[in-house]
Parts: C-alpha cells; structure tokens; sequence
C-alpha cells in the first residue's frame, strides 16, 4: 500500500512540559518515518488561519492564545494510513475521553491544553504543511 504523510504539531504545553521525545518515540515506534522537524513560534495570523474552521466557536481566542503561548514542534511523518493512524495514537479532543494508551489519554490534562495536534484529511495535511513548512520541506 502507497505511503502517505501526516503533519502533527505539538502544541506549547507539550513543548514546556518535555514530551517531544516521548511522542517521537511512539510514533518511530509505530513505524512511521520522521520527514521533517522544527520549534515553530505561530503568529497570531498562523494561529488563526490554522483554527479557521472554528471562528465562530466561543473558545476560538483562547484557542489563538493557546497555540501562540509559545513554541510547537511541528513534525512531518509518513506511513501507510498515516492521518488515520496519526488521528488514533492522538485520541479523542478531550482527555477525559480519550482512551489510556493515545496520547491525550496519557498526557492530556483538559480539552483546552490537550498537548498535540494531528492534520483529519489529505486536504488539511497539504494545508497544513505548506502553512508550516513553507513549500519546501525534507523529502
Ligand atoms: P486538533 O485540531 O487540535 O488536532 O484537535 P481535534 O481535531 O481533536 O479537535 P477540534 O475539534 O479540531 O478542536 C480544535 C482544538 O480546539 C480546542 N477545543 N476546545 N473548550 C472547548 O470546548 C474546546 N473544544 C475544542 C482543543 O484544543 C482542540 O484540540
Ligand atoms: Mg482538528
């Protein structure tokens, strides 16, 4: 089966809390293959580009706040199923549903400050690789 890429950011409290190396770890670990990496400091124009889908939610300027509190990890990875994989390592939104064993489920502390993020569709992963990574990233 084709591989195909992922983009998965972890987000400024998985950053201050020393996780990369854990999440990098379990993502090797799954057999993925690590593209491209980088501390990103996401301005305000990126955060809202980023969340544009959730404008008109009531937590969208805490959620702006959030993400540009400090610097992500933005990381590139290749698999087969790679989103789908990628989404099911992550778990559920809110860590109190999220199962033990992803990565909210282990780490997460609430729905604000859920550690990490991962692209849901082929678009939003080519989206969101040219947002970061400009139109260069590793092969
Ligand atoms: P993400 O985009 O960050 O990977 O998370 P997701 O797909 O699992 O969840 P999504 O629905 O896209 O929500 C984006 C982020 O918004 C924050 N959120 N806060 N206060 C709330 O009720 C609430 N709901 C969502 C979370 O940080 C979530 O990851
Ligand atoms: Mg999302």
């Amino acid at each position: 089966m084709e591989k195909t890429k992922t983009f998965i950011m972890i987000k400024p409290d998985g950053v201050r809390r020393g996780l990369i190396g854990e999440i990098v770890r379990r993502f090797e670990q799954r057999g993925f293959r690590l593209v491209d990496a980088k501390l990103v400091d996401v301005d305000q124009a990126h955060a809202e580009r980023h969340y544009g889908a959730h404008r008109e939610k009531p937590f969208f300027q805490e959620l702006v706040d959030y993400i540009t509190s400090g610097p992500v990890f933005a990381m590139i990875w290749e698999a087969e199923n790679a989103v789908e994989i990628g989404r099911s390592m992550i778990g559920a939104t809110n860590p109190v549903k999220a199962a033990s064993g992803t990565i909210r489920g282990d780490y997460g502390t609430s729905v604000e400050f859920n550690v990490i993020h991962g692209s849901d569709s082929q678009e939003s992963v080519e989206r969101e690789i040219e947002a970061f990574f400009g139109g260069n990233p590793r092969a």
